[in-house]
């Protein structure tokens, strides 16, 4: 049984439709707490950090909001960073540009491996992104590219390898992203690779290359699930992990007892079903924290 530290980030500045800063409240309310002290954890929430009123920021419009964006991760790193090695951290959104900062911070602790679990795969700069929108580019910026203000906080160096990242259930990559995976040499479970392997046979190989680190973070966006059990996400993809394939990452992640850290973001509540995405997810975290059939 571990100590569980949860951070609410209500963002959506750097996404392109609004909504997902209500996403941290959608979550909550699905009984994230509930559920994690059932399993025989420890859970502190922290609250959310303060982040700007979109409403209130008129000269970053252009800017795709870089300024508050950077602001806010920042925040994000220092707390993530403050968690105690010892202690799960689970940073809630808001869009996924917060993982610049949840992984940035995580970071600190040690060799870190990323198992970016997404529809997409977020590894724009703001210079290749067709939308300009910032939750298309953490990754990027966690290698070490992009834009140097996303960066300083951190000292502006990559803090992950490319060598130490996962993807599962991409379907969605911009032209851009997809010469830097390759030439990064990610490794890169699309739903065409999970529909040949096997869910299982994937995350075991997830799990076999990334078991050495000193951390394993999870950046669980819900848009990697399909759209027919998670319509609530403001870049919906068909085609996506089915009810079962989702768990069952989680489920064998959980039993190779190597993640230290979690991400969960994009949930947007505006275009939701009576929050049922929100309750899929809080099911995804439980089974990644213990939750078993038996
Ligand atoms: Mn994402």
């Amino acid at each position: 049984m571990r100590t569980i530290r949860i951070l609410g980030v209500p963002i959506d500045m750097g996404a392109g439709r609004r909504g997902v800063d209500m996403g941290v409240s959608a979550v909550r309310l699905a009984g994230l707490t509930k559920v994690l002290t059932e399993l025989g954890h420890t859970v502190e929430d922290c609250g959310n950090i303060e982040v700007p009123v979109v409403e209130t920021l008129d000269a970053e419009r252009g800017l795709h909001y870089l300024n508050s964006i950077a602001q806010t991760c920042r925040n994000v790193y220092n707390w993530n960073r403050g968690v105690s090695k010892e202690d799960f951290a689970i940073t809630l959104g808001g869009d996924h540009s917060i993982a610049m900062g949840s992984v940035a911070g995580i970071a600190e602790h040690g060799r870190t491996g990323v198992i970016w679990i997404d529809a997409h795969t977020d590894i724009n700069t703001p210079k290749s992104s067709p939308s300009g929108n910032l939750h298309g580019t953490p990754l990027a910026h966690l290698l070490g590219h992009g834009d140097p203000v996303l960066r300083e906080y951190w000292g502006g160096e990559a803090v992950i390898r490319p060598e130490d990242v996962v993807y599962i259930g991409l379907r969605s990559v911009d032209g851009g992203e997809r010469s830097l995976v390759r030439q990064l040499g990610i490794d890169a479970y699309t739903m065409k690779e999970i529909d040949i392997q096997g869910i299982a046979t994937v995350t075991q190989k997830t799990i076999e290359k990334l078991k050495h680190l000193d951390r394993v973070h999870v950046s669980f966006d819900v848009d990697a699930l399909d759209p027919t059990i998670a319509p609530g996400v403001g870049t919906p993809v068909k085609g996506g992990l089915n009810y079962r394939e989702a768990h069952l990452v989680m489920e064998l992640l959980h039993d190779a007892n190597i993640v230290t850290s979690l991400d969960v973001v994009e949930v947007n509540p505006i275009l939701d079903v009576q929050n049922q995405t929100a309750q899929v997810a809080v099911e995804m975290v439980a089974s990644l924290l213990g939750q078993s059939i038996i």
